[in-house]
């Protein structure tokens, strides 16, 4: 079976571009959203991704109409990508903005150039071809977003980001829901405030807060979805600026995560509640075959007091607005109504006990290890690692290429943090140096964790892509209030 031909040739939903609809009457819903596919344009062997940035704008309130930032004529987000491991491709980035901006493909792998890192600019009105690059990446869900230092924090809350979705052999070789828009979902998960003009709140460095009011599911309020009455797979991103999530349904059925960041998991794992942290990418299966058709089914986060969650996760804060407040602080509410249908032709209805078989980097050839201290003055200064801010001029970190290193993030006192690091895949070794605390359904390829208040992790990854002092990698923390107030750092693998 080919793979790409079941997932190019799922519903209408994939050749349009529509507009996420309104919400103004929490009582009803709004259909979910699907960002269209975009499989690139193939000549000679190489798959051209073209994406245009632009102002547009939503009807997310009533009154004025919201302004925003998409991608290819979408007014929220962009299209979904659509790569195959061992394809030759190139990204194109047209910037129809007033503003500089520059797009990060999270969790691909790629040199230094081609990553779309803050020294990668593209110019209002300019365009931005890369080189062509081999995907090297497992099948999984990536994402692009903008990276321009200071800016990322504004131009990620106007809407400007996408789904990448890999494809491999291995994963189109089990039989895994992937008929995307049917039974193979992908959500991004943001939330936003809107000013008494109906402009998005919090867009600026150092804005009084960074959490939003309304959940925005696919950029829909209020979002539901029918889903057939057999397994279904959610792709679900963070994609928030700070919050964490604490997934689960409202009946507390069990899911299974299948994939993590940069890859699937060597066999699926059962759980209730799945924290998320900005950043991370979990794949996810929901066996709906005994759910009656017309029922329904809530995906929620449980971010209330009573979820067992401790201070510095984000969203916990008891406070209804403000510097650290929101509307849906500190509590339960509501993702994505599901709406259960009829069961397709060829539904896939058995978990499957196994997925793939990992070789993860060999601790044994560990030649380095660093460390690296999320640090603040005090309340209300910028955090830093290791006590010093990002300066777009430092190279904070030097790699030697091919080589396989031991990182220990910790998170510090004040708060917990979202960490992401550029040009590799790693593998989570240790929480607060223990191998045994690390959770299973976090056991796979990683581009980004979670690291709670005064709690260390530690990954090992080889480090194979290069990057100069040019354009070299970031490592950050991905509550990109953090990351723009300078809690990033930079290093080159060479
Ligand atoms: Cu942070």
């Amino acid at each position: 079976m080919s793979t790409s031909a079941v997932l190019v040739a799922c519903g209408g939903s994939s050749s349009s571009t529509t507009t996420p609809p309104a919400s103004t009457d929490a009582t009803s819903y709004n259909t979910l959203w699907i960002p269209p596919l975009l499989p690139g344009v193939t000549v000679s062997g190489v798959t051209t991704y073209e994406l245009t940035l632009a102002p547009s704008s939503v009807q997310f309130q009533t009154g004025a109409k919201t302004a925003t930032y998409g991608y290819n004529g979408n007014s929220f987000w962009g299209p979904t990508l659509i790569m195959k491991k061992g394809a030759q491709a190139r990204m194109q980035v047209k910037n129809s903005l007033s503003e500089d901006t520059t797009t990060h493909w999270h969790g691909l792998l790629v040199p230094g150039p081609v990553d779309g890192g803050p020294h990668q600019i593209v110019a209002a009105g300019s365009s931005w071809l890369t080189d062509a690059f081999t995907v090297k990446n497992n099948a999984a869900t990536y994402w692009y977003h903008p990276h321009l230092h200071q800016l990322t924090q504004k131009q990620l809350t106007l809407g400007a980001g996408g789904f990448i979705i890999v494809q491999d052999d291995e994963e189109a070789a089990l039989n895994l829901p992937r008929t995307y828009g049917t039974d193979d979902i992908p959500l991004m998960l943001t939330s936003r405030r809107f000013t008494t003009t109906n402009s998005v709140a919090n867009q600026f460095q150092y804005a009084v807060t960074a959490y939003g009011d309304y959940m925005l599911t696919n950029g829909v309020m209020d979002a539901q979805v029918s889903l057939p009455k057999q397994l279904v797979r959610l792709r679900v991103l963070n994609g928030e600026i700070e919050r964490d999530y604490n997934l689960g349904f409202g009946d507390g059925r069990t899911f299974y995560v299948i994939g993590n960041d940069g890859g699937l998991l060597n066999s699926p794992v059962a759980l209730t509640r799945l924290i998320m942290a900005p950043g991370e990418r979990y794949e996810i299966l929901v066996n709906l075959s005994g759910d009656a058709v017309g029922s329904t089914l809530d995906l929620k986060s449980y971010n209330g007091a009573d979820a067992g969650l401790s201070f510095g996760f984000a969203g916990l804060e008891n406070a209804t607005g403000g510097e650290f407040g929101s509307l849906i602080n500190y509590k339960t509410f509501n993702i994505l109504r599901i709406n259960v249908s009829s069961a397709t032709a060829n539904a896939v209805t058995a978990l499957p006990s196994t997925l793939v078989n990992n070789t993860f980097p060999n601790a044994a050839n560990t030649t380095q290890s660093r460390t690296l201290n999320i640090t603040a003055q005090g309340p209300g200064a910028p955090f830093t690692f290791n006590n010093v801010g990002f300066n777009m001029n430092t190279i904070n970190q030097t790699v030697s290429s091919g080589t396989t290193e031991s990182w220990t993030v910790s998170g510090g006192n004040i708060f917990g943090h979202s960490f992401h690091i550029h040009g590799v895949q790693f593998k989570i070794t240790a929480r607060n140096g223990s191998s045994s605390a690390v959770k299973a359904y976090e056991s796979g390829w990683k581009d980004t964790f979670y690291v709670p208040i005064n709690e260390n992790v530690s990954f090992i990854a080889k480090f194979e892509e290069a990057a100069g002092s040019a354009y070299p990698f970031m490592y950050h923390c991905h509550m990109v209030n953090h990351e723009d107030a300078g809690l990033m750092g930079q290093f080159v693998v060479q």
